[in-house]
């Protein structure tokens, strides 16, 4: 992310996902705090649908 519209991007993006219930990025450090159900999605899958909807290169952290 490289400004606070990519923030924004990144945060719709994410919840617009289902199962993803609220979800908040940073572009000052790069990262995405996702609050999801674990019975409708996984961090796999949110990381794959913010990278299709944003073209943004995403990976899960550890
Ligand atoms: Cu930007």
């Amino acid at each position: 992310m490289t400004c606070s519209g990519c923030e924004a991007a990144v945060k719709i993006a994410a919840k617009q996902i289902d199962g993803v219930k609220d979800a908040k990025a940073s572009y000052a450090k790069g990262t995405a705090e996702v609050t999801y159900d674990s019975a409708k999605t996984s961090p796999d899958a949110i990381a794959k649908a913010i990278a299709q909807k944003t073209g943004y290169k995403t990976e899960v952290a550890k």
